[in-house]
């Protein structure tokens, strides 16, 4: 913990890093977002994956500095990106609820999103249903804040034991993000092609955009595009990687 406050305090030089991973239409493969993750290489202990420093973030009172480091990093990359490439991309940044809950988020975001020239439309805040605490009016006025600002939302982790079909009523969501565990089985499993069938019907009917995560193999990919899943992330299309690796790869293949 002490050294993850040391590292924020020290940003970049500190070991955090920001890794941006491309969304793609599925059936030909063209970027049109990026994901922004972070990273942390701790000094000794070498690459220290966010499910593990993220909840010590939070229990340290360090999440609202870990995410205003996030947002600018990203939001940075993402323009050095999309003026590289020419091309008109869109950014999602996962949030903690902890972030979320906090009543200066949106406005800390607001304030990052105008400093960096990065546009609000262009911008997609990342949150799980079961992180926006049923209770927590704040975090769903949060939410709705942004919306407002003209940011949208996508429910993180869709499909897994923590969202709820109850919640997509009442959150104010644009994207539903499918869970890699979802999307591993399409391929070998009839049922399972059928259920993503019923997913998108789902998602059409409450207007909502579906992200297919974890593709990992051109099979799946072509599974997904014949169903029209509008759009897909995973290692097939590219690994969370840092902006300068993208830029080259994206501006080498034209
Ligand atoms: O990239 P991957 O292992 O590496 O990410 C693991 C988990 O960490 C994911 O559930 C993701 O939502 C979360 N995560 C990644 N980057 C961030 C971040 O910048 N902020 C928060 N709060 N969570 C993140
Ligand atoms: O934010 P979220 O919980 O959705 O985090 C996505 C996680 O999945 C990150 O840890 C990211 O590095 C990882 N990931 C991205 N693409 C793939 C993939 O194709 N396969 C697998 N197994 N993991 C992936
Ligand atoms: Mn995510
Ligand atoms: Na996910």
């Amino acid at each position: 913990a002490r050294d993850l406050a040391a590292a924020l305090a020290a940003g970049t030089s500190g070991g955090l890093s920001v890794h941006l991973q491309p969304v793609v239409t599925p059936a030909d493969g063209e970027i049109v977002g990026v994901e922004a993750l972070v990273r942390w290489t701790h000094p000794e202990l070498g690459a220290v994956p966010p499910a593990d420093f993220v909840p010590v973030a939070e229990r340290e009172g360090l999440i609202g500095a870990l995410g205003a480091f996030v947002w600018l990093a990203a939001c940075r990359d993402a323009r050095t990106l999309s003026e590289a490439t020419g091309r008109s991309l869109f950014l999602t940044v996962n949030v903690s609820g902890l972030e979320l809950d906090d009543p200066g988020f949106p406005d800390r975001v607001l304030a990052t999103l105008a400093g960096s020239g990065w546009p609000a439309e262009r911008t997609v805040v990342e949150v799980t249903e079961s992180l926006v605490e049923a209770e927590s009016t704040r975090s769903v006025h949060a939410l709705h804040v942004l919306r407002e600002h003209g940011l949208r939302v996508a429910i993180d982790d869709f499909g897994t034991g923590y969202s709820a079909l109850s919640r997509l009523d009442t959150l104010p969501t644009d994207f539903l993000k499918l869970d890699n565990s979802f999307v591993s089985a399409i391929t070998t499993s009839t049922r399972r092609a059928r259920l993503l069938r019923s997913v998108m019907a789902l998602a059409d009917a409450l207007d909502l955009i579906l992200i297919a995560e974890g593709v990992e193999t051109p099979e799946q990919a072509r599974a997904l595009a014949s169903l029209g899943c509008p759009l897909a992330q995973g290692y097939l299309y590219g690994r969370p990687r840092p902006v300068a690796e993208l830029v080259a790869s994206l501006t080498a293949a034209d």
